[in-house]
C-alpha cells in the first residue's frame, strides 16, 4: 500500500458513483461528486498529501456532511457500502453501459432499459428499433474507441492532421490538440482538435468555410502525401506501401463549427514509434496500437475566438465551470468564444479596461483584424494560436467584448494567476 492509495481509492469510488448519477441524468448529484473529487485532486493528491483522516477535509469546498461521512467510511472500512449497492444494480449497470455509447443520453438509455435491453448486443440487434441514429454508427466502433489513447499516439495524429492540412487544404491552417492531451494526461479518451486560420475573423462573410474542407481532406483516402510527409518529418524511415484507407472512417455529427467522428492513422506506420500492441482489456486486444479506431472531435473557430476556445476546449470541465463562476462574480461573462464585460445598460465600463486589454466595439469599426503574418510567441503554452499571436475581438450584444490575444489575457482580466494547462 503506497502513501497515495487512499486518495486513489476515494477518487475511484466517488467517480464510479458519479458515473451512475450521470447515466441516470441526475446532474446535480453528479456534480456534487465531481466537485468533491476535484477538491481531493487539488488539495491533496496534487500537493502530494495523503488522506489519512476525514478530518483533513472538514469544511473544504464540496465536502458537506454527507460527503464527509462517505469519505470517513472509506477510510475506516476501505470501501463504501453505497458504492457496492449502486454499482451492482443491474439497471444501473445497463444505464451506465448504454450512456457510454455516443448518442445515447440518460433518457434514451432509460427507454432502452425499460424495453428490456441489457447488453451492447441487444442494442446492435435493436429488435424494437429504439436506437438513436448516431448510436448506430457509434456501436460499430464502441469497444475500440473505449480504449484510452496514449499521449504519443495523439502527437502522431496531430502531426498527421497537420500534414494533411499543409499539403491538401491550406498551409496556414493551425491545428492543436486540446482536452486532456493538452493537460498532459498520459492517456486520453478522444482527440480534441482545435482549428483556426490566422486570416479568419468572426465578422467576415464566411467564417466557417474551412471546417468542411478540412473534414473532406481527412476523409479522402490518403495515398502518400500526408504519410510520407509525416515520415520524413520525424524519421528517416520511408513510408511503406501507400495506405489507402481514409483517416476519417465514419462521422457522428458534422456541423459548420463542430465535427465528431472516428479516425485511424495510416497503418502500417511510417515510423515504428507507436506500433506497440494493445494490452488494455476491452476489445481490440492484440491490435497494433496504431490500427485502433479513435474518437475525433474537431472544433473550428475564427482566429479572434481562438484564445477563449483554447481555454474552453482544454478544460478540465470542472476548471471551466469554476472559471466561469469566478468570471460572473467579477462582472464578466466567459464562454467558449469570448470574454465580455457584463453591463445592464450596454454602456462601456467606466475607467480603464483591465490589464491594458482594449475594450472594443465592433459596430464602431474598431475591430482589430488578425495579422496576416503572425509573430511567433516566446511560449506556445502561453495560449496564442499554436505559438502565434492573432488579434482577437468578439461581437457582443449588450456586453462589452474584450480583445484577447492569448489565454493569459483571460486570466489577467479575471485577476487570476496563470495556470498551466497541466494544472487545470
Ligand atoms: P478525455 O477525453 O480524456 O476523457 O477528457 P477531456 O479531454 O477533458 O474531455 P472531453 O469530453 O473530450 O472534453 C474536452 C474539453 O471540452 C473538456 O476538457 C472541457 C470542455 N468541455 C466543457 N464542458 C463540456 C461538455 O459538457 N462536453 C464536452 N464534450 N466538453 C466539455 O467544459
Ligand atoms: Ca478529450
Ligand atoms: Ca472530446
Amino acid at each position: 500500500m503506497t502513501k497515495m492509495d487512499a486518495n486513489r481509492n476515494i477518487v475511484a469510488t466517488l467517480q464510479s458513483i458519479a458515473d451512475v448519477y450521470r447515466s441516470q441524468g441526475q446532474i446535480h448529484k453528479f456534480h456534487a461528486y465531481r466537485n468533491a473529487i476535484e477538491t481531493i485532486r487539488h488539495e491533496f493528491t496534487g500537493k502530494g498529501i495523503a488522506i489519512v483522516s476525514a478530518e483533513q477535509l472538514k469544511g473544504m469546498k464540496a465536502i458537506g456532511k454527507a460527503m464527509y461521512e462517505k469519505i470517513d467510511e472509506m477510510l475506516r472500512t476501505g470501501a463504501l457500502r453505497q458504492q457496492a449497492v449502486v454499482s451492482s444494480d443491474p439497471t444501473n449497470v445497463a444505464l451506465k453501459l448504454f450512456t457510454s455509447v455516443h448518442g445515447v443520453g440518460p433518457v434514451a438509455a432509460r427507454k432502452l432499459v425499460d424495453a428490456g435491453y441489457r447488453t451492447l448486443d441487444d442494442l446492435r440487434t435493436d429488435t424494437m428499433n429504439l436506437l438513436p441514429p448516431a448510436a448506430r454508427v457509434a456501436l460499430q466502433y464502441h469497444e475500440e474507441s473505449e480504449i484510452r489513447i496514449p499521449y504519443d499516439e495523439i502527437e502522431d495524429h496531430l502531426e498527421f492532421i497537420r500534414a494533411v492540412l499543409r499539403t491538401q487544404v491550406d498551409a496556414r491552417l493551425i491545428a492543436n490538440v486540446c482536452g486532456s492531451h493538452r493537460r498532459r494526461a498520459d492517456t486520453s479518451g478522444d482527440i480534441d482538435v482545435l482549428l483556426t486560420h490566422p486570416a479568419s475573423h468572426s465578422t467576415s462573410d464566411s467564417p466557417y468555410e474551412y471546417l468542411a474542407a478540412v473534414v473532406s481532406g481527412l476523409k479522402r483516402p490518403q495515398p502518400d502525401a500526408a504519410a510520407t510527409s509525416l515520415a520524413s518529418s520525424r524519421s528517416a524511415v520511408p513510408s511503406p506501401t501507400a495506405p489507402s484507407s481514409p483517416y476519417i472512417l465514419a462521422s457522428l455529427a458534422e456541423g459548420s463549427s463542430k465535427y465528431m467522428g472516428y479516425c485511424r492513422l495510416p497503418y502500417p506506420p511510417p515510423s515504428s514509434s507507436s506500433s506497440a500492441s494493445v494490452t488494455e482489456p476491452g476489445g481490440g486486444e492484440g491490435l497494433p496500437q496504431r490500427a485502433i479506431t479513435r474518437r475525433l472531435d474537431i472544433r473550428w473557430v475564427t482566429a479572434d475566438f481562438y484564445p477563449c476556445a483554447l481555454l474552453y476546449f482544454t478544460g478540465s470541465d470542472t476548471f471551466n465551470v469554476n472559471m466561469r463562476l469566478h468570471a460572473l462574480k467579477m462582472g464578466y461573462t466567459l464562454n467558449e468564444y469570448r470574454i465580455a464585460k457584463l453591463s445592464r445598460d450596454g454602456s462601456p465600463p467606466s475607467g480603464v479596461t483591465p490589464a491594458g486589454i482594449a475594450s472594443v466595439s465592433p459596430d464602431r469599426g474598431t475591430v482589430s483584424r488578425p495579422s496576416a503574418s503572425p509573430a511567433r510567441m516566446a511560449s506556445p503554452e502561453g495560449g496564442g494560436v499554436g505559438g502565434y499571436v492573432v488579434g482577437a475581438t468578439a461581437a457582443g450584444g449588450d456586453e462589452q467584448s474584450l480583445e484577447v490575444t492569448s489565454e493569459r489575457d483571460v486570466f489577467r482580466i479575471l485577476g487570476l494567476p496563470w495556470t498551466d494547462p497541466w494544472d487545470r
